[in-house]
């Protein structure tokens, strides 16, 4: 008898554009090992990196670190496939195609390319404007199922749907629709210095956490988060950023409501509250530090997980792509 039940696929990618932030751990790394029953696959997005200027050493050096920081979050590299964007040629093969297929209007509504615009005013690049075309294909090349992010990609995952739907009307059933999955109170951190923006790893040093920083750091950056005058604890976003910023990141740790979190330090200060998220912090954090130095010092180990499971991803790449080709009329003997 044939087996209808499709298992789900995963897919999500994060770009080695910095050092990776507290923000990228819970809005996403954290929340990718928690899909036991799907085929998942998880990218270093170094191609989407390069719309912004790349200092091409250290996108290397990242790149890797990225890697191994995805094992050392819990992601087992022979169950779930993690490899590099630009290993995979079907990534921008697809986007070519699908490029074709967006429109210049609704590329200008998305909020990413209005923030990073003014941000890198001086390059205004076409990659950047088509972004989320190389998401679209990232996602779609896998006929994914989840797509695993922090709110802030909720708008590209949209517009993934919306271009896989137009192709679909036009071409029959290719692709998958796909959903994204956020979590919901932990879905975006704010920087420690402006907690009304984004904690960006490609921001200045002191406005994030990074996910391998070391516990003094992360003492020193908590205790300097900007909170606000008033003295109460209590999780109001919109008139408290900065405190209700600490509660948040305290309660998707500890897995409890930020009101839950703020009930529990009733009647004491900052200085508290600031203690109480730091310890929790270096607590989550300090294993995957130690882990990923450990992964990170077998290179060749490293080197060999990243080509075989890039000729993975290659593969099921390849199945859609061409499908792809067929339907828009591309000749293949
Ligand atoms: N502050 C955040 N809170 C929750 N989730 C976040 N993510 C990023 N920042 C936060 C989620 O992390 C994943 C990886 O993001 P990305 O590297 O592909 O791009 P990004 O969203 O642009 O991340 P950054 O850190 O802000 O990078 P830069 O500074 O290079 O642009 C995504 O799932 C994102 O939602």
């Amino acid at each position: 008898m044939e087996n209808t039940e499709k298992r789900k696929v995963v897919f999500s990618g994060i770009q080695p554009s910095g050092n990776l932030t507290l923000g990228n751990y819970i809005g996403a790394l954290r929340n990718f090992s928690g899909f036991p029953d799907a085929d998942c696959l998880y990218c270093m997005a170094d191609l989407h990196t390069l719309t912004v200027r790349q200092d091409p050493a250290q996108l290397r050096k990242r790149t890797a670190s990225l890697a191994a920081l995805y094992v050392a979050c819990g992601l087992d590299p022979e169950k779930n496939i993690i490899y590099c964007q630009s290993h995979v040629p079907a990534h921008a093969e697809l986007a070519w195609i699908l490029n074709c297929y967006t429109y210049m209007g609704e590329m200008s509504r998305m909020t990413q390319f209005k923030d990073k615009s003014q941000k890198h005013a001086d390059n205004i690049n076409v990659g950047l404007f088509a972004y989320p075309v190389l998401m679209a294909s990232d996602i779609l090349l896998y006929q994914t199922d989840i797509v695993p992010v922090g709110v802030d990609q909720k708008q590209h995952v949209e517009i993934c749907r919306d271009i896989a739907q137009r192709f679909n009307a036009l071409y029959g059933d290719v692709f998958t629709i796909p959903e994204p999955y956020i979590r919901k109170a932990s879905a975006k951190i704010m920087s420690l210095s402006e907690p009304t923006k984004k904690m960006s790893k490609s921001d200045p040093e002191d406005t994030y956490i990074a996910i391998l920083d070391s516990p003094d750091d992360i003492r020193r950056k908590i205790k300097r988060a900007v909170t606000d005058s008033d003295g109460e604890i209590r999780y109001d976003p919109e008139n408290k950023p900065g405190v209700s910023n600490l509660l948040v990141i305290l309660s998707a740790l500890k897995n409890i409501t930020p009101e839950a979190a703020a009930q529990e330090l009733q009647g004491l200060g900052y200085g508290a509250l600031k203690e109480a998220v730091a310890e929790t912090v270096i607590g989550e954090l300090t294993p995957i530090r130690q882990r990923h130095a450990e992964i990170l010092a077998d290179r060749d180990g490293l080197n060999a997980m990243l080509i075989h499971n890039a000729e993975r991803a290659q593969a099921l790449a390849r199945k859609t792509l061409r499908k792809v080709y067929k339907k828009v009329g591309l000749y293949q003997p």
